[in-house]
């Protein structure tokens, strides 16, 4: 034990009346919701990026966070290993998310960032003997480094084109070691920033062939978990190419990929895009790509993507909603992609803000299953469709034509009045459970 959380006890669930701050009050894994524990629902994630490797800056001043494994090369890393595996086990999280930059220091060279890789994936895979915390996906960061300012899959330099293909294989081989159970892929710098020197056609062939050779080589090394995109507008591309859910479908349904690939949705890229996060996740689950959310939430002054802890309740039980109406997650989780500010300096408070988060996203799912399991909302909504289990509007679909129907309406009379969308009622009744 190394002693970053001295003091700092293992949390339990003590349920809403508790005072104690280091318990949850409302995440209870072996609570059964829809006849499945609370813990397999949610499948939380710790992002190793923003809680072991952030340092605490803005765009105005830098590191703020000292903790001992920063600047401290193979040794830090491996402390850092030591710290997250003892915060998993603090909170129970069953799964966590890394990159390869978060988790090994930085080589000269490719070589050398895969040697690193290897050795901190072997160190891993000895504490994930002894902890329960499982992997829930691995990424390459293929956007921090300078090589990659204009992008990596879309980079007009095919060196760094290889680069990056080298550099991801070397993430799913340590993804697929780990007993990862998705792979993402977030385009972080694939787009560009000026027409002037861009080629967007060359760009979008070039990602493509970039993503079938993902899929090759995880059907090459039998790697069984999900391939996902993680949609985003723009941050820190001025046009990012994957938008939202519905530009990754149909640039995946362009290129054949639609059966391979799925989608990883962010709170907070979806606010972005001018979405809701529910409405990305309808959007996935309506197409059939849909596979993991990343669980936070924007400062909405700013607009920025603060990477915010969730801390709205109604918001996360609409998105739960969507997610448990189309069966819940397969290899997908809850991935707190999500920061303490830059004055939360002490070990607890990482421990705290996931803690909240956990009980928000408790509350939220809880909510969402009171909803469905009333079953009002839904009865409501199949009532709206109802015209459409008639004969003659499955016939319509089925064979119509605009002649035909022309004729029919003429023949029928057909003279259809609105109805309401009842969309007070509705609300209303949503508020019943939240
Ligand atoms: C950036 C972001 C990433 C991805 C993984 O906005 O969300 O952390 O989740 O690369
Ligand atoms: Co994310």
């Amino acid at each position: 034990m190394s002693d970053f959380f001295k003091g700092i006890p293992a949390l339990r669930y003590e349920g809403p009346d508790s005072a104690n701050d280091f318990a949850f009050h409302h995440y209870n894994p072996d609570e059964v919701v829809m006849g499945k524990r609370m813990e397999d629902h949610l499948r939380f994630a710790v992002a190793y990026w923003h809680s072991f490797a952030y340092e605490g800056g803005d765009p105005f001043g830098g590191r703020t966070f000292q903790r001992p494994w920063f600047d401290g090369g193979m040794a830090g890393a491996k402390q850092k290993a030591d710290v997250a595996f003892e915060m998993f086990d603090l909170l129970g999280a069953p799964f966590f998310c890394f990159h390869d930059a978060d988790v090994r220091p930085e080589g000269a060279d490719f070589a050398e960032n895969t040697r690193n890789l290897e050795e901190i994936v072997d160190y891993f895979a000895a504490k994930m003997e002894r902890s329960k915390t499982r992997l829930l996906w691995g990424t390459a960061n293929l956007f921090t480094n300078r090589r990659y300012m204009a992008g990596a899959a879309t980079n007009p330099d095919p060196d760094i084109f290889a680069f990056a293909a080298a550099t991801v294989k070397t993430c799913i081989d340590a993804t697929h070691k780990l007993g990862g159970e998705n792979y993402v892929l977030w385009g972080g710098r694939e787009g560009y920033e000026t027409l002037l020197n861009t080629d967007l056609g060359a760009e979008a062939e070039h990602m493509a062939r970039f993503l079938h050779m993902v899929v090759d080589y995880k059907h090459k090394i039998g790697f069984k978990g999900t391939i996902l995109i993680e949609p985003k507008p723009q941050e820190p591309s001025k046009h990012q190419y994957d938008y939202d859910v519905s530009t990754v479908y149909g640039f995946l349904k362009r290129f054949g990929l639609e059966n391979e690939i799925r989608v990883n949705i962010e709170q907070g890229h979806a606010i972005l895009a001018g979405h809701s996060f529910e409405h990305e996740i309808a959007m996935a689950t309506s197409l059939g790509i849909f596979g993991s959310i990343d669980m936070n939430r924007n400062d909405y002054q700013s607009g920025w993507d603060t990477d915010q802890f969730p801390n709205n309740v109604p918001e996360v039980a609409v998105a739960y909603y969507e997610i448990l109406k189309a069966g819940g997650f397969t290899t997908g989780g809850t991935n707190f992609d999500a920061r303490i500010r830059r004055q939360s300096l002490d070990p607890e408070d990482l421990i705290l803000a996931h803690a909240g988060a956990m009980d928000v996203c408790a509350r939220g799912l809880k909510a969402a299953a009171a909803a469905l399991e009333d079953g009002s909302l839904e009865a409501a909504r199949k009532a709206r469709y109802a015209g459409w289990e008639r004969a003659e509007a499955q016939e319509m679909l089925a064979s119509g034509t605009l002649d035909g129907i022309a004729a029919r309406v003429l023949k029928d009379g057909i003279n259809p009045q609105p109805k309401s969308g009842r969309q007070e009622r509705l609300e209303n009744i949503w508020n019943r459970f939240v």
